[in-house]
C-alpha cells in the first residue's frame, strides 16, 4: 500500500484554506486539514471538506470533443487543437478573444494572456473578476494606488470595529468570518449594512437595512455626522491624504435625514453607526458583492475608501478597506495580467516602456498598444458580429453572465467557439471544440488568496481520462499556432518567467513557497512578503478623496416590475454549480434554486411556502420555488444564482460601471406572479 498527504489548496473560495489530498495507491481517497497553515488552522468549511469529490466524478471530461453534424463527438487532442488554432487564425486580431479563468493557476493564467497578446495579437482578454471585484480594482486604485485587500486574514481578530457592508461573510468567506467571530469574542462591535437578514445580523450591533444601490447615500451620510461631529482624523487626513475639501463640501449635502430618505435607514441608525466606525481604536471595513455588483460599483468602493481615510483606518493591524475577492484565485488571475488593459503586475498595455519589457522577454515586437475588451463588451460586441472567435478557459458565462437570453444570442453569433472544462457546462455545450482540462488536484500551481497570499498546490493524482493541465493545452496550442515561446518543462519555470517581469511576484519561486506561502508585493528573493499594504504611504503617494455623489441603479422598480430583485449566493453552492452540484452533501443542503419573499408580499399575491412562482423582469422569465421569509423586506426579493434550471440570470441586467465595466447583478426591477395563475406572460 501506498499512501500520501499532498498539499492543496481549497479549489472554491478566496480564503485560501489549505490542506492535504490523501491519496491511496494513486485514488484520491479523502481531505485531511493542514494544521499548519496560518488561515485555516486546521479548520474548513462544508465545501472545502469535500473538496475531493467533484474530482472523480463520472461526467468528468475525458476526451476532447468536436462538433460534427451538429453533435459533439469524441476527438483526438491533435484534431481539437488544429482546430482551434485554424479557426483563430481565419480571424483578425481585433475580431478574436479569450477568457480567462479565477479556477485555474497564476501560471495557467499568466500563459492565457501571453498567448493572447503575443500569438492571437490582441489585449482582448479577460475574465469573471469583471462580474465581481472590477469596481474594486479600479475604486481602489484611484484612492490608494493598489486595488487589493489591504490587510491580512489572521489578523483580523484584533479588529475593534468591523463595518461589513455587501457581504455575507459567514456563508462566502466563512474562514475570513472565523477570525471576525473571534474578535467580535473579544468585544470588537459589528456593524452591518445589508438589505437582506443575513447571519451576520444575529452578531450584528446595528444592522443598516437599506434598499438595494443606495450605499453611497449610506457611506456619505456617515462621513457627513463623523465631519459634523468632529470625530475625524485630522492628523492622517493631513499628512496622508488629498483632496478633502472637496469632500467635505460633498458629504454636506448628505445630512442623515435626508440619507433615511434615500436609503430607507433610520437617522438615529446611521448617527449611531457612523460614531461606532470613527470612535473605534481600530476599525476594518470588509465588503464584497453588496457594492461592487452595481452600475455605480467604483462609486461604493471609492466612497468606503473615503470613509476609511477620514478616520485614519489604513496603513494599520486589524483596520483597512478589506475587499473580500471571491474565487479561489481571482486575485491572481489580475495579478497575472488576464486583463485587457494590463500584463501581470497591472503593468499598463498603453506603457510604451511596458510594451517594449514585454517584447523583449517573449522576443516579439509590436505587441498590441490598445486595451482590448472586457468580459461584457465581448459578448456585447459578439452579439454585433465583431468578435468572431472565442476561446473560453474555465468560464461559465452562460449561467454567470447577465442576461442569458443576450448571452446565448451572442455565443451562437460566433463563428468559432472553443471551450476548455473539467466538465461539460451549459456554455461548452454551444461549443464547437470542447477541450477536458484538468482539476487542480492533477497538476502543480499556485493560487493566490483574498489577503495577496500566494500558495502552492501539488499534483496529487494522474490525470483523469485523456484531460491535460491547462498550462500544457495552452502551451501546445501556442506551438500549433508556430510560436516557440511556450516551452516550459513544468509550472515552476512559468513562475520564474513570470516573476523576472512581474515586479510584485518578483521574488516569488516555488522553492520559497511554504506552507504560509508569501504575499505581494515580494519584490525581491530576500523579501518576506507584505502583509499590511499603504503602512507608511499609499502605493500612489498620498491617498485621494473623490467627492462622488449618489446615483439610483440603473433599472427602478415601477407599475409593471415593482419589486427590486437582488441575487446572489448560499454557503452550500458555488457559482454555476459545476462543482458543487457535483457532491452529494451540498446537494442535500439545497437541491435547486428559490425566491426569497417577504411575508407581507407573499400574503397580497397567495404565495405560500413552497408555491411555484414566475418571476419575470425586461429581459426574461424563471419558474421557481417560493421560500416566505423575512429575510428580505417588502417590495425586495432575492435569488441565489447558481441553479441554471432557474437561473437568476435570465432575469438580471446588462447595464454596467460605466468605468469598471460590471453588471448591476444586485439590483433590477421585477415581477412576481404565482405560476399558473392565469396572470403570468407565459
Ligand atoms: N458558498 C459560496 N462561497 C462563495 C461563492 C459562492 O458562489 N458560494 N463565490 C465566491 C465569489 S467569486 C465571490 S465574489 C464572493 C461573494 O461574496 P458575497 O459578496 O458575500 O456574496 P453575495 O451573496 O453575492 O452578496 C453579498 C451580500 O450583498 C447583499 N446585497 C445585495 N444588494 C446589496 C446592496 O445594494 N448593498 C449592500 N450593501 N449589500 C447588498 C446581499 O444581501 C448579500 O448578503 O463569494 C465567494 N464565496
Ligand atoms: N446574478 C448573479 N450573477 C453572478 C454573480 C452574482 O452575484 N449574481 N456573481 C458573479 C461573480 S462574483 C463571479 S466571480 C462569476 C463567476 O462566474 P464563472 O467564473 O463563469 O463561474 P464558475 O462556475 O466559477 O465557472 C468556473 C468554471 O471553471 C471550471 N473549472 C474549474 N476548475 C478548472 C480548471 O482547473 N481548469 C479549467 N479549464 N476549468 C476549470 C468549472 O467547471 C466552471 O465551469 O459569476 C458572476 N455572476
Ligand atoms: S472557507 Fe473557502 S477556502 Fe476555506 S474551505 Fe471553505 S470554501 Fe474552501
Ligand atoms: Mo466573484
Amino acid at each position: 500500500m501506498n499512501y500520501s498527504n499532498v498539499p492543496s489548496i481549497c479549489p472554491y473560495c478566496g480564503c485560501g484554506c489549505s490542506f492535504f489530498l490523501q491519496v491511496l495507491d494513486g485514488e484520491l481517497v479523502g481531505i485531511l486539514p493542514n494544521k499548519s497553515q496560518e488561515i485555516s488552522k486546521g479548520q474548513l468549511c462544508i465545501k472545502g471538506w469535500h473538496a475531493n469529490d467533484f474530482i472523480t466524478h463520472k461526467e468528468r471530461l475525458a476526451k476532447p470533443l468536436v462538433r460534427k453534424n451538429g453533435e459533439l463527438v469524441e476527438s483526438t487532442w491533435d484534431e481539437a487543437l488544429s482546430i482551434i488554432a485554424s479557426k483563430l487564425k481565419e480571424h483578425a486580431p481585433d475580431s478574436v478573444a479569450t477568457l480567462s479563468s479565477a479556477k485555474v493557476s497564476n501560471e495557467e493564467n499568466y500563459l492565457m494572456q501571453k498567448f493572447t497578446r503575443l500569438v492571437l495579437r490582441t489585449n482582448n482578454v479577460d475574465h469573471c473578476a469583471r462580474l465581481c471585484h472590477a469596481s474594486t480594482v479600479v475604486g481602489l486604485n484611484k484612492s490608494f494606488g493598489s486595488g487589493a485587500m489591504t490587510n491580512s486574514i489572521p489578523e483580523l481578530e484584533n479588529c475593534k470595529c468591523m463595518f461589513v457592508i455587501g457581504s455575507n461573510t459567514t456563508e462566502q468567506h466563512p474562514m475570513i468570518a472565523h477570525y471576525m467571530m473571534m474578535a467580535k469574542e473579544k468585544g470588537a462591535k459589528l456593524i452591518l449594512a445589508d438589505p437582506r437578514s443575513i447571519p451576520w445580523s444575529h452578531f450584528s450591533d446595528i444592522h443598516m437595512r437599506q434598499r438595494p444601490g443606495t450605499d453611497v447615500a449610506l457611506l456619505n451620510g456617515m462621513m457627513n455626522v463623523i465631519i459634523s461631529e468632529g470625530i475625524e482624523d485630522k492628523k492622517f487626513i493631513e499628512e496622508r491624504t488629498e483632496d478633502y475639501d472637496a469632500l467635505k463640501e460633498m458629504v454636506g449635502k448628505y445630512p442623515p435625514d435626508q440619507v433615511e430618505k434615500i436609503t430607507g435607514i433610520p437617522k438615529e441608525q446611521i448617527i449611531e453607526a457612523a460614531r461606532m466606525y470613527a470612535k473605534s481604536e481600530v476599525a476594518a471595513i470588509f465588503y464584497s458583492m453588496g457594492i461592487t455588483q452595481h452600475t455605480t460599483g467604483v462609486d461604493n468602493v471609492v466612497s468606503c475608501a473615503n470613509l476609511a481615510m477620514i478616520t485614519g483606518n489604513i496603513g494599520k493591524v486589524g483596520a483597512g478597506v478589506n475587499a473580500l475577492r471571491g474565487q479561489n484565485n481571482v486575485q491572481g488571475s489580475c495579478d497575472c495580467g488576464a486583463l485587457p488593459n494590463v500584463y501581470s503586475g497591472y503593468q499598463a498595455v498603453t506603457d510604451e516602456a511596458n510594451r517594449k519589457k514585454f517584447e523583449d522577454a517573449w522576443h516579439t515586437t509590436g505587441l498590441p498598444a490598445n486595451p482590448g475588451l472586457t468580459v461584457t463588451e465581448i459578448l456585447g460586441s459578439a452579439a454585433k458580429g465583431g468578435i468572431k472567435a472565442l476561446y473560453i478557459m474555465g468560464e461559465n458565462p452562460m449561467v454567470s453572465d447577465p442576461d442569458i437570453k443576450h448571452v446565448k444570442e451572442s455565443l451562437e453569433k460566433l463563428d468559432f467557439l472553443a471551450v476548455q472544462d473539467i466538465f461539460l457546462t451549459e456554455t461548452a455545450r454551444l461549443a464547437h471544440v470542447v477541450l477536458p482540462a484538468v482539476t487542480f488536484a492533477e497538476k502543480d500551481g499556485t493560487y493566490t488568496t483574498t489577503d495577496r497570499r500566494v500558495q502552492l498546490a501539488r499534483k496529487a493524482i494522474e490525470p483523469i481520462g485523456e484531460s491535460k493541465p491547462d498550462w500544457e493545452i495552452i502551451s501546445l496550442l501556442a506551438k500549433k499556432m508556430g510560436s516557440n515561446e511556450f516551452n516550459y518543462g513544468s509550472p515552476a519555470d512559468i513562475m520564474d518567467e513570470m516573476a523576472r517581469i512581474t515586479p510584485i511576484y518578483g521574488g516569488i519561486s516555488y522553492d520559497r513557497l511554504k506552507v504560509n506561502g508569501l504575499q505581494w508585493p515580494c519584490p525581491t528573493k530576500e523579501h518576506p512578503g507584505t502583509p499590511i499594504l499603504h503602512k507608511e504611504k499609499f502605493s500612489r503617494g498620498k491617498g485621494k478623496f473623490w467627492a462622488i455623489e449618489f446615483k439610483e441603479p440603473a433599472e427602478l422598480p415601477d407599475a409593471e416590475y415593482p419589486f427590486i430583485l437582488t441575487t446572489g449566493r448560499t454557503i452550500f453552492h458555488y457559482h454555476t454549480g459545476t462543482m458543487s452540484r457535483r457532491v452529494d452533501i451540498l446537494n442535500k443542503e439545497v437541491p435547486t434554486g428559490y425566491l426569497e419573499i417577504n411575508p407581507a408580499d407573499a400574503a397580497r399575491l397567495g404565495i405560500s411556502e413552497g408555491s411555484k412562482v414566475v418571476v419575470s423582469t425586461r429581459r426574461g422569465e424563471i419558474e421557481i420555488d417560493a421560500k416566505v421569509t423575512e429575510r428580505v423586506k417588502e417590495g425586495v426579493v432575492f435569488v441565489p444564482f447558481h441553479f441554471a434550471e432557474c437561473a437568476a440570470n435570465m432575469l438580471t441586467n446588462t447595464a454596467i460601471d460605466p468605468q469598471a465595466k460590471i453588471p448591476e447583478f444586485k439590483a433590477c426591477a421585477c415581477k412576481v406572479v404565482k405560476a399558473n395563475s392565469g396572470s403570468c406572460c407565459q
